[in-house]
């Protein structure tokens, strides 16, 4: 994986820093949209009322997922270190599989085009993208 450069996560901070306002519209977009286009990741969610798109559980949820990403933008120099905690709540506790980090990368990647179409400049596309699979290689750390 090709790794941030100072100015990649420079372009990440400045980027976060607009749309951080909007985290949980952001998060409960790409939880709907991961549920629905990749019907797989609804097994980690079966204890929830309400598995639709307008579910209150999603949006909930993807406030909380957006939170953890806001966090991971504070520790970008040291993502592993970082995010030990939550990346054993993943592996031994929630056992997701990590194949589904680079599914919720990719919803969340297309829900930031698509609410930020002008902000999303193809530099701010690749500095997220390699943020992105930075934070789900650093959640995958626990796994072995
Ligand atoms: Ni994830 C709980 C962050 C990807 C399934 N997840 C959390 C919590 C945070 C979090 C924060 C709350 C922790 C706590 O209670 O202490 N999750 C993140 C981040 C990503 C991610 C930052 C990637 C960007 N999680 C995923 C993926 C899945 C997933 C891809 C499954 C498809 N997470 C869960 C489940 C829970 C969870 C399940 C418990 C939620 C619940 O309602 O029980």
């Amino acid at each position: 994986m090709t790794s941030l450069s100072a100015k990649d996560k420079d372009t990440v901070r400045a980027f976060w820093a607009k749309v951080s306002g909007k985290a949980e519209d952001i998060g409960a977009d790409a939880i709907s949209r991961m549920l629905v286009v990749y019907p797989q990741t609804k097994t980690y969610f079966s204890h929830w009322k309400d598995l639709s798109p307008t579910s209150p559980q999603a949006r909930k949820h993807g406030g909380v997922v957006m939170a953890g990403v806001a966090d991971a933008v504070t520790k970008i120099d040291d993502l592993k270190g970082g995010l030990l905690g939550l990346s054993e709540l993943h592996a031994f506790t929630l056992r997701v599989d990590p194949a589904n980090f680079k599914i919720l990368s990719h919803n969340i990647l297309v829900v930031l085009a698509i609410m930020f179409p002008s902000d999303f400049t193809p530099e701010v596309h690749v500095a997220m993208d390699k943020f992105l699979a930075a934070l789900a290689l650093a959640l995958s750390e626990k796994y072995r």
